[in-house]
């Protein structure tokens, strides 16, 4: 499968494309349970709500597993990290023929996948889950440049109400001054410049199987999750061949898997 030539010029302009049914129905179920039983198991590396809400924006460059003791019962687990070396089923999702050549299009080389960042099962636990703030990936990620897109997988209905992912259209193309941002790198909410940005935001209710590809420079935030019920999410990143982690950060220090 390919993207058509407006598919293209639309994932250029905005930031993010939205592939309506790419992943089998069985396929988001099966993803889904196992992430059920390895969150009701706390198998490890986790994030939990704490370190994403805490974290500075030094530890969250360097840090790669999760410090925080899981003894407590009420710890909300935020994302399953490394899920590439946890499971088959996982592995095989990131490692899917049909997306290739959209990613080889979109990235303009053949495309890696990059274990080092986003290779999670995100969660949204209900209520206890807070929001995410406007951010841009790239700012906590080390490469040579911005040739990085992120694949994100709803396994089930994502809307406002359970933190469906929101974007800022074109921001991945826009430059910003550094005081635009908090100490954290997230995007300032009060910031004067900011807020005419933020109202031009955009969302897309997901359903079982859509894929949402979005640009690692794109600003993007998510609510907490006000339903009863877990919203459970894949997310990995596939980077350009020829885009080199830069050494001795923690954007090298995972391996890469060259998805040829
Ligand atoms: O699910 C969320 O709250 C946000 C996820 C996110 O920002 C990301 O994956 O980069």
């Amino acid at each position: 499968m390919t993207l058509t030539d407006a598919q293209l010029e639309q994932f250029d302009r905005n930031g993010f494309l939205l592939l309506r049914n790419f992943a089998d129905p069985e396929r988001c179920d099966t993803i889904r349970d196992i992430a059920l039983a390895h969150l009701a198991h706390r198998v490890p590396p986790l994030e939990t709500e704490y370190e994403y809400v805490h974290k500075s924006k030094e530890e969250r460059e360097r840090t790669s597993g999760t410090g925080v003791p899981l003894f407590e019962k009420e710890v909300t687990i935020r994302r399953l990290r490394q899920v590439y070396d946890r499971d088959i089923v996982f592995r095989e999702w990131m490692e899917e023929e049909e997306i290739r050549p959209i990613l080889s299009q979109i990235l303009g080389d053949t495309p890696v996948l990059t274990l080092a960042h986003h290779n999670s099962i995100m969660t949204k636990l209900p209520h206890t889950s807070t929001q995410t703030r406007w951010h841009q990936d790239f700012r906590y990620w080390h490469f040579e440049d911005d040739r990085l897109v992120s694949v994100w997988l709803a396994l089930d209905e994502e809307h406002d109400r359970n933190g469906v992912l929101e974007f800022i259209p074109g921001s991945h193309k826009m430059h910003f001054e550094t005081s635009q941002f908090d100490e954290k790198e997230y995007f300032s909410e009060t910031h004067d410049a900011n807020k005419a940005l933020i109202d031009t935001k955009v969302s897309n209710l997901l359903q079982k199987g859509d894929v949402v590809l979005f640009h690692c420079k794109l600003l993007h935030r998510a609510n907490k999750n006000s339903t009863d019920e877990p919203k459970i999410s894949f997310v990995y990143t596939a980077k350009a061949q020829s885009n080199r982690a830069i050494l001795n950060t923690r954007s090298s220090e995972f391996r890469e898997i060259v998805l040829g």
